[in-house]
């Protein structure tokens, strides 16, 4: 059985594909398919690696257009090859996501993400969970364009958000909200003298 997570109905039928290069992945790139669940863009996601399968790598990345797929999320870590190699195969828009890497910190997905050749583009987020987030923004931005209902659930994400942070000014009252501990005042435990 497949590992992309299929619809149903032609209705639901997925308009983004989220791709990673290994399942350790998914921490990061389930903040891109629960930010478009949020925004009710049908979606699949789906372990593809660029180095361990390849051959599905060139599958998946010829084939995406013709199964109806508008926009794909790649996200890998390290020598992160996945998005450039499916930008490479197709001309839908290819959004990639750096996954934080133990050794570098995601310094070395992210360049590996940015630093596509000329005529290839990828358009490369930032490194780990707010990337991901963007990147599902982003690909309901790009399909808003077509699909009125997704333009209109991102605009009411957008003002929700401002909305949010308008009500709530005092960074205190928030951290007591949410029952943060802050950290105590100057001079009451400090060394100096
Ligand atoms: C990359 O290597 C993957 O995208 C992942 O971020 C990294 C480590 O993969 P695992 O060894 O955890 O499978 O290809």
């Amino acid at each position: 059985m497949s590992m992309a997570k299929q619809s149903n109905s032609a209705e639901n039928a997925p308009l983004v594909g989220i791709i990673m290069g290994s399942s350790s992945d998914w921490e990061t790139l389930q903040h891109a398919a629960n930010t478009l669940d949020q925004l009710g863009v049908p979606h699949e996601t789906r372990v593809v690696s660029a180095h361990r399968t390849p051959d599905l790598l060139f599958d998946y990345a010829s084939s995406a257009e013709k199964r109806g797929i508008e926009v794909i999320i790649a996200g890998a870590g390290g020598a992160a090859h996945l998005p450039g190699m499916t930008a490479s195969k197709t001309v839908l828009p290819v959004l990639g996501v750096p996954v934080e890497s133990k050794a570098l910190k995601g310094l070395d997905s992210l360049l590996s993400i940015a630093q596509m050749p000329g005529g290839v583009p990828v358009g490369a987020m930032a490194i780990g969970k707010a990337g991901a987030i963007n990147a599902a923004l982003l690909a309901a931005a790009m399909l808003g364009a077509k699909h009125p209902q997704v333009r209109e659930a991102y605009r009411k994400f957008r003002s929700a958000q401002t909305e949010r942070v308008l009500a709530n000014p005092d960074p205190r009252a928030t951290a007591r909200t949410l029952g943060i501990a802050t950290t105590s005042a100057p001079g009451k435990k400090g060394t100096r003298s």
